[in-house]
């Protein structure tokens, strides 16, 4: 059996090692660039621009003919996978539908399965894993299927945020949510709820405070060790000390720590921490 997996670029991963994996990249996008979110943006030099430049920004998705581009060519292959942003924030869940709706009429041989992930960053790259483990054991389609729908039951994504103003400024939180934070050493700490949308837990005072919140949300939500993924968007520091939390906590957790890639640095912002876990 030979599986192809595709992901937009909202995971925070530009390679999945030993998979046939393609990455689809959004944009981020001012009036003077357009910014392809792929493995060759340097985020750091795109976050150093955006923070001189005063105009209008923006982001934008993989349109159906995007996707169906990476499809590729169904020769060979026995199904295709693909894992999206949350459908309740972007245009990308809907195009890639759209795309394999098409792709499958001209390819019946070969099945698209699309999963919205109603979250963003690190609870996509649980997802992606899980299919790279669940492709790799040559299980027919359908059980594969059935596998990842069940383990998405099993995921979640808690954040630290700084600033919400980009997610303001683009209508994906309200005004409500973005005020009081930005104000120093204000930390918003929020999950993906259930829907694919932001959620606000509380505001906090530091760093700390917000970590310690985060953590007894996790252990409510059914977080009791396993496989973490953290990103940050520079913010290396306070992804270290929550992976050291939640080791310390659970010794029996497997936590990976990455940078955010080009869409969820632009809209995590500088400081943030989102943390994709396995529950209960
Ligand atoms: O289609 C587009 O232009 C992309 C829009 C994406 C909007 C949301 C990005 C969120 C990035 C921020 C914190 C986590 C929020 C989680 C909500 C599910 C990361």
């Amino acid at each position: 059996m030979h599986y192809r997996l595709l992901s937009d670029s909202s995971c925070d991963i530009r390679t999945l090692d030993g998979a046939d994996f393609t990455l689809v990249p959004l944009h981020i996008i001012t009036s003077e660039q357009d910014y392809t979110d792929d493995a060759a943006l340097d985020t750091d030099a795109m976050a150093d621009a955006l923070r001189r430049y005063r105009g209008r920004t923006s982001t934008s998705c993989p349109s159906p003919a995007d996707w169906e581009a990476a499809f590729g060519s169904a020769e060979g292959v026995d199904g295709i996978f693909v894992v999206t942003i949350t459908g309740a924030l972007s245009g990308s869940y809907n195009a890639a539908c759209a795309a394999a709706a098409r792709f499958m009429e001209q390819n019946p041989g070969c099945p698209v399965h699309v999963i919205d992930s109603r979250s963003t960053g690190p609870e996509p790259v649980l997802l992606l894993e899980k299919l790279r483990a669940l492709t790799g054991r040559d299980l027919p389609f359908g059980q594969i299927v059935a596998d990842i729908t069940d383990y998405a039951q099993h995921t979640a994504l808690v954040f630290i945020l700084s600033s919400v103003q980009n997610l303001a400024k683009n209508g994906r939180a309200s005004r409500l949510q973005a005020e009081a934070v930005g104000l120093l050493g204000i930390r918003i700490v929020g999950q993906a709820s259930p829907e694919g949308t932001l959620d606000v837990i509380g505001k906090y005072r530091g760093e700390e405070a917000a970590r310690i919140k985060a953590i007894l949300h996790m252990k409510k939500q059914g977080w009791s060790g396993g496989r973490a993924v953290i990103a940050h968007c520079r913010n290396e520091s306070g992804a270290r000390m929550m992976r050291g939390a939640l080791c310390e906590i659970c010794p029996d957790t497997e936590v990976t720590v990455l940078r955010t890639g080009g869409l969820c640095s632009f809209y995590a912002e500088e400081g943030g921490l989102l943390i994709g876990y396995e529950r209960a």
